[in-house]
């Protein structure tokens, strides 16, 4: 692999229609040999029986067919995180661990660290609680023993309430990794980079001399504003930012 690149935070949705048009283009179009999505790549992933919904076969579909012409790796995020083994069979792609270190040598000789992010979000600790009580088997075995229309309007309640918690409140505001526990990470994998996605506030920053996060950009093709949406490309002459359509 020469050329990696990595998206994450599409929250691809029935209603957002542009935002999944970006995505699907984008998936033709690259040069990348590997692409690595870092979660959040649904809005919403209630099981995987959701495949049989059209929505979903279409990004499935859409998936698998980039499978076909180069190696995809999907990572869970927290919107997509009962994304499971008939997901990752349907599509070809393969099942990332959150955290997980990638080495590819035909684009630099260090590894990376790689995660979604929110595990991370230490100050979110409302957030953790509920993380740690949808991650265990038992909460996911009774989730997705209940009817699948009744997954979905759970999760669309569960969603409007996010949103309205989130209303007037400043994004900048929201919980960000935790520096000391990345470091820690970063440490034991003998890595100096990490891409997480999860905030939405993109970047390029260190977080430590000589240790540098890239953070992934969330996409949006379908809001009010400018499109936004980003791809982070990995090659030999180091790590580059690109819009979907330059890739
Ligand atoms: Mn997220």
């Amino acid at each position: 692999m020469t050329t990696v690149d990595f998206i994450s935070d599409l929250h691809l949705a029935p209603e957002l229609p542009r935002t999944v048009a970006a995505w699907r283009a984008y998936l033709l179009r690259t040069r990348a040999d590997a692409v690595v999505i870092l979660g959040d790549l649904f809005e919403v992933w209630v099981g995987d029986d959701a495949a049989t919904l059209p929505f979903e076969a279409a990004c499935v579909s859409a998936l698998a067919d980039a499978s076909r012409r180069r190696p995809v790796y999907v990572m869970r995020g927290n919107r997509d995180f009962l994304l499971g083994a008939a997901f990752f069979a349907a599509t070809a792609a393969t099942d990332l661990p959150d955290p997980v270190v990638l080495h590819a040598p035909g684009c630099g000789e260090a590894p990376v660290l790689l995660s979604h992010g929110d595990a991370w979000c230490l100050a979110d600790e409302p957030y953790q609680r509920f993380r740690a009580q949808v991650r265990t088997p038992a909460w996911q075995a009774a989730f997705v023993s209940r009817p699948l229309p009744e997954r979905l309007a759970l999760a669309a309640q569960m969603r409007a309430a996010s949103r309205e918690h989130q209303q007037g409140h400043d994004p900048s505001a929201y919980a960000d990794v935790d520096v000391p526990t990345a470091l820690e990470w970063l440490g034991a994998a003998n890595a100096r980079t990490l891409i997480h996605g999860h905030t939405h506030r993109p970047g390029t920053e260190a977080l430590a001399d000589g240790v540098v996060r890239h953070v992934l950009s969330d996409w949006d093709a379908d809001g009010p504003g400018a499109a936004r949406g980003e791809v982070l490309r990995w090659s030999a002459g180091g790590f580059r930012r690109l819009l979907p359509e330059q890739a």
